[in-house]
């Protein structure tokens, strides 16, 4: 009979695992459950353009330059597209922002308004898309400050991470996962493209208190901070602290290193240099979706010097140092960067 067993994974799918979490939301509208609905779609239509790479015409630049000054990819402009299309039309969001945009992007008036904003990197690790490596896309739920009579505008978009009300990414990797949370826990779901359904594959994830990784573009270490330096040299020593020396790995993808991190441990690092005095990522598409999975996990994200969450944006396209990962490797390196 074991031939015809269906694993118990296959109880579980998205849709139902956030009407079950909302099902104890005092007031819940269904809003919320629509949003997902429309992201894991999104998630699904991008990630069956990804897997198309090399065969459809999906490969390479389109010859543009984005608000942050990188060339733009052709996958990059459809993620953009599919997010916007799949999410503009339902009334749960009353604005939308993208790393790959300027400004953030109204929603056509012919479309009902919802209570949610959100914001997207469309398609995370643009560089490694044409080289077979994992990318992803990476959201932050907020819910609207401006009222109901009033245009929405850059305000509703510059708040604090701690009052994001759900983040989450999707990774095409080996398989496609969505991972989320809405800060209670983290709860991680893989993609069965035969049957066209996200389901539960990791509940509650957490994240180990000490790694044994630690994940840096070394590349760039000549322009870092005398004190970043001798962090990660300290973690290469053995002897040094627990579990010394780590392993590096960097992929160049964030979701792709920041979910190694969350699953195995350890800490990913981007951190500021003389010529980036602020970092490279992104503070409202990156740093604080991922730290508020990663605090959600166990875990902790900071500056340096300050919890991701606590900052308070001054720009949509802000970007930010981020160290990020197993709670006492970020402890560590705080200590470490004094
Ligand atoms: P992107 O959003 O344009 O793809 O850029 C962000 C990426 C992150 O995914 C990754 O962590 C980082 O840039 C890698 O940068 P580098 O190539 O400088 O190491
Ligand atoms: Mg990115």
């Amino acid at each position: 009979m074991s031939d015809s067993t269906v694993p118990e994974i296959y109880g579980w799918t998205l849709e139902r695992h956030i009407l079950e979490q909302q099902r104890h939301v005092a007031g819940a509208s269904g809003e919320f459950t629509k949003l997902f609905q429309q992201l894991a779609l999104a998630g699904k239509i991008i990630g069956s353009r990804v897997n198309q790479a090399g065969l459809a015409d999906v490969l390479g630049v389109t010859g543009d330059v984005n608000v942050q000054g990188e060339e733009v990819q052709k996958l990059d402009v459809f993620a953009n597209h599919a997010l916007i299309r799949c999410l503009e039309a339902g009334g749960q969001v009353c604005l939308l922002a993208s790393e790959e945009v300027d400004d953030p992007i109204p929603i056509p008036t012919r479309f009902p308004l919802g209570k949610y904003v959100l914001m997207f990197d469309p398609l995370d690790g643009s560089s490694n898309i044409d080289v077979n490596i994992s990318i992803g896309t990476i959201f932050s739920v907020h819910e609207r400050l401006s009222g109901a009579t009033e245009k929405p505008g850059l305000r509703d978009c510059l708040q604090p991470g701690h009052k994001q009300v759900a983040a989450g990414y999707i990774i095409y990797g080996s398989s496609t996962m969505f991972v989320y949370t809405t800060g209670k826990a983290v709860h991680g779901f893989t993609l069965d493209p035969t049957v066209g359904e996200f389901f539960l594959s990791h509940p509650n994830i957490r994240l180990p208190e000490r790694g044994k990784i630690y994940s840096v573009n070394e590349g760039n270490s000549a322009k870092w901070d005398d004190r970043v330096r001798s962090w990660v040299d300290a973690m290469k020593q053995e002897g040094s602290g627990p579990g010394r020396p780590y392993s590096s790995r960097y992929i160049g993808t964030l979701v792709a290193d920041f979910h190694r991190t969350l699953l195995k441990g350890g800490i990913f690092a981007y951190p500021a240099d003389n010529r980036n005095p602020e970092g490279k990522l992104r503070l409202l598409y990156e740093a604080s979706p991922m730290a508020m999975i990663a605090e959600a996990a166990g875990g902790a994200a900071t500056t340096g010097h300050e919890r991701i969450l606590d900052l308070q944006p001054r720009e949509l396209h802000q970007r930010v140092p981020l160290y990020i990962g197993s709670k006492l490797d970020v402890e560590d390196l705080e200590r470490a960067l004094g």
